[in-house]
């Protein structure tokens, strides 16, 4: 029986930080592609060794002391002692295997060509065979340039991978067995494809056994179907199942979803196809099913806007569903056209809010750079983004277009691709490749397009990235901010020019500040300017309904002047030495129009300027994932400021008693006693027997990720325990 090794495709994204690394890699899942393998060739009795890089990426990073935190402020960015590469190759199993096999992605295929002439080089005895997204199609240029590889198998592989195992040693056989791509002598030759697996229930449920960090997942991918059935110009996913959609019966899917809750404690399934919802049958009887057996998980999919309804979302919900992939693409009606997705954007946006009702969060995800794409198509895009906002569950995302390898889009303009290194998050994410792979791919753009960029005709690519940046994390840093000055403007990338004009007359320009893989606008920073310029600039010289718009900025503002750490003596006794305090995850602010109304205003788009003016006092809580915000009545709202951790009760008596409240019938001591048990019990603020002292503050965080880890995934629940750096007010 021979030895097998296989290596998984590194999927994980870098952001420098080893904090905002293990956050942003947190739904990096088990590897469906290779545990699949796994499964199988055991069923052949196999005994497959597996190198998950994925595994060894997280404990290089735990390693790399060189690696700064955000805690620690200022401190430049330094590149690792040892590159990840030879950190792998000295992980390495030491044994020799009769076969290695390395599965691909386009985002580190540079990183898998290096193993394997690592592989070939101390182990040449080792036939050397590669699958995966990528290898399979860029299969004959690898083989032509990449002499260590000796086949590659391409596609679904799942039969042709057995078979060949069987008959490695027949080169005869090798001839007609369809699927793969080898070489003989010197010449590369391509067999036809092999069919694609139509039953997919008879496939093993994954070697998820292998999957050593599995428990501690919280939730895991489980592949349910295969192949979606359009043609959108940039998405590489039609090449490879070749537009032969099928789907897993609903009693196998639940068969494997209570296999895994069970054995391994899974909540959370993120349920992978490409495009689930398309046959609405099949997903009302899973759903139904799921509700029928009584099993209790939440799970996420991918969907088109235009194949879910409003009444397959409620069912859905009902069934547990918790997130949902929408692929928008674009925010412009004319290049939906043009990229061939089709879908109609004032129906996508009632999904999204039907979603939303439903208590579904969507991941909204756009592409901006297309080849075809005007300012105006631009600028429909941003706006789309910032528009979802409007909706608490929806997190849009935003991506530079690559051009995948065997895309229509590659296809027409690979002749012209320019390697500019304005890297698209579409193909890897704040990845820093070494010299040697730099030179890997300009010497092989065929080989790695993804890394290349198609000309935009009317627009420069590093403008498009940095708007795409500067939307991303304005939804970042900031909740309603964003939604108000694009329902004020009317124009989000006008005010983007403004911006970038006051930072240039302010001399705070960008690039020097870059941080290499961290963009300047995921600084803190960049919270800070942005507030400044709405002040100094947006407010007095383009706000049509500026009380509004100071209202916002001030409202989100309360978060970034609120860092210091408080040294309390709690007591649970509410008299007159006692002295109450506001609790520290609350912002509170004073505005001077309604925020309530305010907000109301922005999801429902009316005039920024009829919301009314008065005195409010607003408490913003940012407990977990959720934004909470209540709006006092204007006596509260008094009481609420004397809670300043340094008055006692008596205090405030006293100090209410020399304010206007308009209150004679009743002594001020009782109101003050009644108006605190109020606070208390709403939970906004708590006691300490003496003045608070401050201690040094604590430097916040000063980067931070979007909300989101990758743009081909639905949105992933938070694990319990997990420390995610959500700035969020
Ligand atoms: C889940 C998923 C992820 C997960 C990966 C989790 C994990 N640890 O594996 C996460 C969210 C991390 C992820 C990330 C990315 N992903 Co992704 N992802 C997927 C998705 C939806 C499912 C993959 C899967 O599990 N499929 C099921 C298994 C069974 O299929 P499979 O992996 O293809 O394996 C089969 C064959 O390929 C083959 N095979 C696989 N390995 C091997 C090895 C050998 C030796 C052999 C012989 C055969 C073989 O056999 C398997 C059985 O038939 C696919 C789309 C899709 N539907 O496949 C995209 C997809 C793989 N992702 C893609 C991309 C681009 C990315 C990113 C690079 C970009 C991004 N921003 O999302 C990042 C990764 C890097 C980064 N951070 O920068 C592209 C890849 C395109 C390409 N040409 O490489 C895909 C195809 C989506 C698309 N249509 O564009 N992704
Ligand atoms: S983008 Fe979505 S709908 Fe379009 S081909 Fe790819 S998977 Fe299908």
């Amino acid at each position: 029986m021979k030895s097998i090794c296989l290596i998984t495709a590194l999927t994980v994204s870098d952001f420098i930080d080893p904090d905002l690394t293990a956050g942003a890699n947190s739904n990096t899942g088990a590897q469906l592609g290779v545990l699949t393998l796994a499964a199988l060739l055991r069923q052949q009795g196999y005994d497959p060794h597996i190198v998950n890089l994925d595994d060894l990426f997280f404990e290089f990073v735990r390693l790399d002391t060189t690696r700064p935190s955000i805690n620690r402020e200022g401190v430049a960015p330094l590149q690792p002692s040892e590159s990840f590469y030879s950190f792998v190759v000295r992980h390495l199993p030491a044994q020799s295997f009769d076969v290695v096999g390395l599965s691909s992605i386009c985002g580190s295929y540079p990183l898998t060509l290096r193993l394997a002439q690592e592989i070939r080089r101390t182990n040449p005895q080792a036939k050397i065979v590669l699958g995966g997204p990528q290898a399979s199609v860029v299969d004959v240029a690898t083989l032509n340039a990449f002499l260590c590889v000796d086949v590659v198998v391409r596609g679904e592989a799942d039969d042709t991978f057995p078979s060949l195992l069987e008959l490695f040693e027949s080169e005869a056989a090798w001839q007609t067995m369809p699927g793969i791509t080898f070489r003989r002598d010197d010449e590369v030759i391509r067999n036809p494809n092999a069919p694609v697996v139509e039953n997919l229930d008879r496939l093993p449920l994954p070697a998820f056994d292998l999957d050593l960090r599995l428990k501690d997942r919280g939730g895991v991918h489980l592949e349910i179907g295969r192949g979606c059935p359009f043609a959108c110009t940039f998405c590489s996913t039609n090449d490879f199942f070749r537009r032969n959609f099928r789907l897993k019966s609903p009693s196998r899917m639940i068969a494997d979803i209570a296999s895994l809750k069970n054995e391994y404690g899974l909540g959370y399934f993120s349920l992978v196809h490409d495009m689930y919802t398309i046959d609405r049958k099949k997903v009302v009887a899973f759903c139904d099913a799921v509700v029928e057996s009584g099993e209790k998980f939440t799970w996420g999919c991918s969907a088109r806007t235009d194949c879910i309804d409003d009444e397959l979302l409620e069912l859905m919900a009902q069934a547990g569903c918790t997130g949902i992939f929408f692929g928008i693409e674009t925010g412009s009606q004319r290049l939906q056209h043009v990229i061939n997705k089709k879908l109609d954007l004032s129906e996508a946006v009632q999904r999204i809010a039907c979603a939303d009702r439903n208590g579904i969060k969507t991941t909204v995800a756009l592409i901006a750079g297309f080849p075809e794409e005007t300012r105006d198509d631009l600028r429909d895009t941003i706006h789309f983004f910032i528009d979802s906002l409007r909706f608490d569950h929806a997190e849009p995302q935003c991506s530079l277009l690559a051009p995948l390898a065997a895309t229509p889009v590659y296809d027409q303009h690979k002749d012209h691709l320019v390697f500019d290194k304005i890297f698209s998050d579409m193909s890897h994410q704040s990845w820093c490749e070494d010299a040697v792979e730099i030179e890997m791919i300009k010497a092989h753009p065929d080989i790695f397009p993804n890394f290349y960029a198609i000309p935009t005709e009317q627009l420069e690519r590093g403008y498009v990235k940095e708007v795409i940046d500067f939307v991303t994390y304005l939804a970042t840093w900031f909740r309603w901010l964003p939604v108000a000055v694009l329902q004020d403007s009317g124009d989000l990338l006008m005010v983007f020019d403004a911006w970038k004009q006051w930072r240039v007359e302010r001399k705070s320009t960008g690039s020097e500040e870059d941080t290499g893989w961290t963009p300047y606008y995921s600084h803190r920073r960049f919270q800070h300017e942005f507030l400044e310029f709405v002040e100094s600039c947006y407010l007095p010289e383009m706000a049509n309904a500026p009380a509004a718009i100071a209202a916002m900025a001030r409202a989100e503002s309360a978060p970034v002047r609120h860092q210091r750490q408080r040294v309390v003596e709690e007591t649970d006794q509410l008299d007159e030495g006692t002295v109450p305090y506001v609790i520290d995850s609350l912002f509170v602010v004073d505005l001077k129009v309604d925020y309530k109304e305010l907000v109301a205003s922005l999801r429902n788009k009316s005039d920024l300027a009829e919301v009314s003016a008065c005195d409010a006092t607003v408490i913003f809580s940012d407990a977990g994932d959720d934004l909470n915000v209540w709006q006092l009545s204007p006596l509260a709202g008094v009481l609420l400021h004397l809670c300043d951790g340094q008055r006692t009760v008596a205090d405030i008596t006293h100090a209410l008693s020399s304010l206007e409240t308009g209150l004679t019938e009743i002594p001020f001591d009782k109101i003050c006693l009644f108006g605190l048990g109020q606070l208390l019990d709403d939970g906004f603020i708590a006691l300490s027997s003496s003045p608070l002292t401050w201690e040094d503050p604590t430097p916040a965080a000063q980067f931070s990720l979007p909300p989101k880890s990758s743009n081909t995934q639905q949105p992933w629940p938070a694990i319990e325990g997990e420390s995610w750096p959500t700035p969020k007010p």
